[in-house]
Parts: C-alpha cells; structure tokens; sequence
C-alpha cells in the first residue's frame, strides 16, 4: 500500500500557497494525523532544529512543500537566496526523512526546471537536455538537486519517494506582494486597486506574449493527494492542465474579473522569462486525474478571495 492515510504525515510548508492547500485536501480526503509547522516555529534551513522535529513527530509520509518561492524579478534579484535556502530546506528534510526511516515522500518542484527552449509541451524526460532561463536558473537548479535526491533515495535505499512538477499555481493564499509575488496575484491586485481608484492606465510588466500555463491549487493538492495513493516511479511527474494563455489574455481575464474598464500597457523594459512553458500532463492523464477548476472560475474565486482577505494576506 503505497499511502497509509493513518500514518503520521509531515506537511512541510503547511501554511504556504501550496502546502496549506495539500493540507485541507489530505485532511478532506481522510488522512488522519497530519502534522505541520510554521516556519517561526521550526526553521527548516536550520539542519539540527529540523532533526529535532523529526525526532519530536516521527512522520512515516512526508510532503516537501516548503519551498523560497517568488515570481520572475525575486528570482532574478535573489538567485543566491534562492539556491541556498532551498537546497538547506530540502536537504535538510531529506536527509532527516531518510535517518527516520520514511518510506514515503512526495517532493514538489516547478515546470521552471526544464530547458528554457524545450520542445512543446514538455515531456518529463526533457530534464536535463539543455540550458535553463536565466531569470531562474538558480531555483531551478536546486529543484532538480532535490529530484536527484529522490531518485538516489529510491535506487540506493529503496524508498517509494516521488517528485511531481507543477506548472505555475494559483489561489487562494498566495502571495499579492507587489514586488516578489507571480502574475497571477500581481495583476489582482493591480487591477483591484486600479479599478477602486478608477485609474484610467495599468501597465504590466514584460511584453505580454510569453505563454503560461496555470494551475489552481486545489488542484494541484488534488494531484498530490492522488500521486500519494498511485504513483510510485522514479521519474518526475507533470502536474497541469495542458493548455496555456498569454499573459496579455490572462490580464484580460483578470481585469474584467476586477471590473476594470481602463486600458492596460506592457513595460517591455522588465523581463519576460521563459516564452513559454507548457507541460505535456499525458502520464498523469493517463493514470486516471484530471484538474477540475477553469481558469476563468479559478480567476474570480481568486479575486473574491483577495477582496475578502486582503488586510491578512501577504503584501
Ligand atoms: O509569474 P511570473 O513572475 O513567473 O511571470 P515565471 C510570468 C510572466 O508574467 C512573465 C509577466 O512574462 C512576466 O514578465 N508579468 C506581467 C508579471 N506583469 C507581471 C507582474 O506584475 N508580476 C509578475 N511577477 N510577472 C517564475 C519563476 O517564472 O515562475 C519561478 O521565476 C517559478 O522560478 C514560477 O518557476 C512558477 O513563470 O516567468
């Protein structure tokens, strides 16, 4: 049996975009003793204090979700930050999970670890196989580290440790600052706040054709959830909905969503990342899991969210 629902289960970044997500599906979906930690009160880059917690909960499944994540300029602004901590926190949990004995693990990366020009849409198997963007090279970099992890793991101690590959998420409880957050919650707040201060011009950065693909959280916690119970394989596993959108299409939907009636420009001094990065999600179709929140519901979901929670969430 490859998931245990009443096995002690770690949540690393429990209260994360992605983490508190998998948190409230695993919960939903009968999973009995989650276990989670805020990041004040257990420092995960920090390697003896995340063994001490490991010693104190004793987790037989863990889900490595605790990650430094931001969009394109806190990438290309902190690549060492960025390299660093994530290499110690998930190091750090790996190593810790694999002393402890833990036989399952699920370990979660970003569809910015292919090549920069890879081939559309990206097979897993086109890990590796040329240079990555450069606004995120170094996050990407440790990504892969941390699959490479899971993989010797697997050969050498026979784990049954995964790692799945999300596309660019969403959702409710990500974060909205202006300066380190992706689009998705950067044009919400853009054009919420433009819209209440009637603003006749929002301008956004980048040219606007880049493509990308977006994935609610829900359904990301949803594939979680299921590659938990199903998936048991060496390589590394798409999770997305196999359609994207320009980013000139995706502030369309965003600002009718917000209401807003003005005109929207394109800052072409700011950068515009990879141009494109759609994910080929056949395996994951094929084992049976399919995403089921649209973009356009996902989007006014999102934009209720930030309206009804804006003084609490991040920014
Ligand atoms: O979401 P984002 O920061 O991430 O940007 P990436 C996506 C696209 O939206 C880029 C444009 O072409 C941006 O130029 N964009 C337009 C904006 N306006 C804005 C804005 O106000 N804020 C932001 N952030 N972008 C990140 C990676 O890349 O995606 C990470 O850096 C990670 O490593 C993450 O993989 C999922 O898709 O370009």
């Amino acid at each position: 049996m490859l998931a245990d629902k009443t096995s002690t289960t770690y949540v690393a970044g429990h209260r994360g975009l992605a983490g508190s997500a998998i948190w409230r599906r695993l919960e939903a979906d009968g999973w009995t003793d989650l276990v989670g930690r805020s990041s004040k009160e257990v420092d995960l880059r920090d390697r003896d204090a995340t063994r001490r917690l490991f010693d104190e909960i004793q987790p037989t499944t863990v889900v490595v979700a605790a990650a430094r994540v931001g969009g394109i300029l806190a990438n290309d602004t902190y690549p060492a930050e960025f390299l660093s901590e994530n290499l110690r926190i998930q190091v750090n949990l790996m190593d810790a999970a694999l002393e402890h004995g833990v036989d399952r693990l699920l370990f979660l990366g970003s569809s910015c670890i292919y090549p920069r020009l890879a081939p559309q849409p990206i097979k897993e198997e086109y890990l590796l196989t040329g240079h990555l963007e450069q606004t995120n090279e170094a996050y990407a970099i440790a990504k892969i580290a941390g699959i490479i992890q899971v993989q010797s793991v697997r050969r050498e101690y026979g784990k049954h440790w995964i790692s799945a590959m999300p596309t660019n998420l969403y959702g409710p409880g990500d974060n909205f600052t202006a300066q380190t957050s992706h689009v998705l919650p950067a044009l919400i707040r853009r054009y919420v706040e433009a819209t209440e201060s009637g603003a006749p011009e929002v301008v956004n950065w980048g040219s606007g054709s880049p493509l990308r693909e977006f994935l609610h959280v829900d359904d990301l916690a949803s594939a979680v959830s299921f590659l938990l119970e199903h998936y048991d394989d060496p390589s590394t596993i798409n999770v997305g909905t196999g359609e994207d959108h320009s980013i000139r299409h995706i502030a369309s939907l965003v600002a009718a969503a917000a209401g807003y009636a003005g005109e929207t420009t394109w800052d072409t001094t700011r950068p515009d990342g990879t141009p494109r990065k759609l994910l080929d999600v056949t395996r994951l179709r094929e084992l049976g899991w399919e995403p089921s929140v649209s973009l356009e519901a996902g989007i006014g979901a999102t934009v209720d969210w930030y309206l009804e929670h804006r003084a609490q969430a991040r920014s």
